[in-house]
């Protein structure tokens, strides 16, 4: 029997992950860079046995379908390669959210697998290493293996396509994150077909990629100069361009909402009063508010009077993946 456990904690885009080059391999069309939080985590432990003779999947202590145990057995199957091994696996997976109002993620459940898997087969990974393995079960799990800020480089190949920390002096420590959680009644376009549809058939995918460089070199700045304006307005900017190559895809689709739009309209007009607060938005509805860490109770109280307290969930800067020991 070979038992390996790992935490590993969510992390959002502040230049988005938009469209893949290579779908197979999970090889990204452009360099991203996240932060990495510490609200959101997930603990998997995974054990190779003998005893068993396929694989099973527990999330939150639920036996999962064949669906989602599908996935789970394809990632394994490249650890079991790696690693020279044919045993099948038990998978225990929790999410630790903070609200049940659908905010797991894929980022830190694949980092958490592919930690807690490479861990029991003994594979002795380098953070660069893991890197690579955590992208190929999800593209945003690459970032997960770094706490605070990750650059996720998108090399060309299996080998150089993975994330690496980005010094930073602690500016993470001097942000928090306010999640404002929306109710969604639309059905959801997965964002991996959703950015494999945009790639191939939005007008405007082009100029999102050739926009990205430029964003990614003002946010390194920005957190080399721990420059938080210059921060927030890319961040806000970025994300506003990877949602607009959705209304020129064919069909086109949104992820915004109704209310999600009321809560941009709600941060531009708290920042025109003065508080220094930028959004950024991923796959769906919600939407996540960078500010100083200083100014995190003055948003609050601004945010007050316009949505629920159970609507909102704060978070800092997160750590790194642990292995765990059982
Ligand atoms: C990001 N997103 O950079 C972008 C912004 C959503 C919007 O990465 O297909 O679950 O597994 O590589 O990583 C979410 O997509 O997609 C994502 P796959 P993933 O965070």
């Amino acid at each position: 029997m070979f038992s390996g456990k790992a935490r590993a904690y969510t992390n959002i885009a502040l230049i988005k992950y938009w469209g893949k080059e290579d779908q197979e391999l999970i090889i990204p069309m452009n360099n991203s860079l996240s932060l990495t939080l510490d609200a959101f985590y997930t603990e998997t432990q995974v054990i190779f046995s003998e005893e068993i003779s396929e694989d099973r999947f527990y999330l939150d202590n639920q036996l999962q379908d064949s669906k989602a145990t599908v996935k789970v057995s394809r990632f394994l199957d490249l650890v079991r390669s790696k690693a020279h091994c044919n045993l099948s696996a038990v998978v225990q997976s929790q999410n630790f959210v903070p609200t049940a109002a659908g905010l797991a993620s894929s980022a830190s459940g694949l980092a958490a697998l592919a930690g807690a898997a490479s861990a029991a087969l003994k594979l002795d990974l380098a953070p660069e290493e893991l890197s690579r393995l955590a992208r190929r079960g999800s593209g945003s799990a690459c970032r997960s293996i770094y706490g605070g800020f990750a650059e996720w480089q998108k090399g060309d190949s299996d080998k150089t396509s993975h994330a690496v920390k980005i010094p930073s002096a602690g500016f993470e420590n001097d942000l928090s994150m306010i999640f404002v959680v929306v109710n969604d009644s639309k059905k959801d376009i997965s964002s991996r077909d959703g950015m494999q549809r945009t790639v191939e058939t939005s007008a405007f995918y082009p100029g999102w990629l050739t926009s990205v460089p430029q964003d990614l070199a003002k946010a390194k700045k920005a957190i080399a100069e721990k420059d938080f304006v210059a921060l927030g307005e890319v961040t806000e900017a970025s994300a506003l361009k990877m949602h607009g190559t959705t209304l020129a895809a064919n069909p086109p689709f949104t992820y915004w909402s109704a209310e999600s739009l009321q809560v941009m309209n709600l941060v531009r007009q708290i920042r025109n009063n003065g508080l220094a607060c930028y959004f950024t938005m991923d796959a769906g509805p919600n939407v996540k508010i960078l500010v100083e860490r200083k100014n995190e109770t003055a948003l609050l109280q601004a945010l007050n009077s316009h949505i629920a307290t159970q609507q909102l969930v704060v978070a800092h800067a997160g750590p790194a993946i642990k292995i765990l020991t059982e």
